[in-house]
């Protein structure tokens, strides 16, 4: 269960761009078995910017979630009418994108997604691995990928949207159902929390400058469109001489990577056409300073 794949998957595709294969770009996580302990989880999260449990969360509970929330998507046009919601099979139809989005927005203010985020494996967990008490950022980010659309979120790391506060973060990638290499998961660029630290102790540098709310934004004159680094996935491993790796996630599984890691996703190219779902969440200890932007429910358009 906790070996990893020989041979790197051909024909990854992100933004337009097919990722190079060969064993010196493409690899694969290295999956961790909870069960090592948290000293051990620790030091590699320190060591490597990511650790990929496996099978932390009850495999059925995750999918039921992922049957719960298709389920308040299917008048969207999302799911193949009279298919099963936890398989997450795209309808052909058109997707009503607005209904979809204002629904999503809803979802991710539930209380059942609220219980999902915070369920105690996970928060007990985080009380360990931070050391303290876990706080929870408010701003909890759902997302579902649908085959076949050329949708793929660019290279970037995460503390360029949460500069407010500690750089003592956490986030927890949890996807919501099996997520396969092809459906697109989230992808890592190996050793890449070096790479993220010290371009942002240059953006401090270039952004000392800035009034207060400036400096702090993704957003500011600084930074690229987006926040990203790139959306060129191919051109950045070959750029830092590394590889991207890339998993076949199980549902269950959860990723926690650092602040400074670099990361992506490729385009859902499920030949089952099911849909990918995933939920990102940050974590720090509640004693550090806390970035008063995400103490607010995710929005589409809250710019951050
Ligand atoms: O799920 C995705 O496509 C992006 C997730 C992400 O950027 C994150 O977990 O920080």
């Amino acid at each position: 269960m906790f070996g990893s794949r020989a041979v790197a998957p051909a024909n990854l595709v992100a933004n337009g761009k097919t990722l190079s294969n060969t064993p010196d770009r493409l690899g694969h996580l290295v999956p961790t078995d909870p069960a090592v302990g948290v000293a051990a989880i620790r030091a590699l999260f320190e060591a490597n910017g990511y650790v990929w449990l496996k099978g932390f969360l009850s495999r059925a509970d995750v999918i039921d979630f992922r049957g719960w929330v298709f389920s308040h998507l299917g008048d969207t046009g999302l799911i193949q009418p009279g298919s099963d919601p936890a398989l997450g099979i795209a309808a052909d139809g058109v997707l009503d994108k607005g209904l979809a989005d204002r629904r999503l927005m809803s979802l991710v203010r539930s209380a059942a997604y609220e219980g999902f985020c915070a369920q105690p494996r996970l928060s007990g967990f985080m009380d360990q691995f931070l050391g303290g008490l876990s706080y929870l950022h408010k701003r909890r980010l759902m997302r579902f990928t649908q085959p076949g659309t050329p949708a793929a979120t660019p290279a970037h790391y995460d503390l360029v949207y949460l500069r407010g506060g500690t750089s003592r973060l956490v986030t927890a990638w949890i996807p919501i159902g099996d997520t396969p290499v092809e459906m697109g998961g989230l992808a890592y660029l190996e050793g890449s929390h070096a790479i993220g630290t010290a371009m942002e102790a240059r953006l401090e540098k270039d952004n000392a400058a800035l009034a207060p709310a400036e400096r702090i934004s993704a957003f500011n004159r600084n930074m690229t469109e987006g926040g990203w680094v790139s959306k060129d996935l191919p051109d950045m491993a070959a750029r830092f001489d590394t590889r991207w790796l890339v998993a076949d996630y199980e549902a269950g599984d959860v990723v926690l990577h650092s602040p400074f890691m670099i990361h992506a996703s490729t385009t859902n190219r499920s030949a089952d056409r099911r849909i990918r779902l995933s939920t990102d969440i940050r974590y720090q200890n509640v004693d550090d300073e806390i970035d008063a932007r995400w103490s607010n429910h995710w929005s589409l358009d809250d710019t951050l």
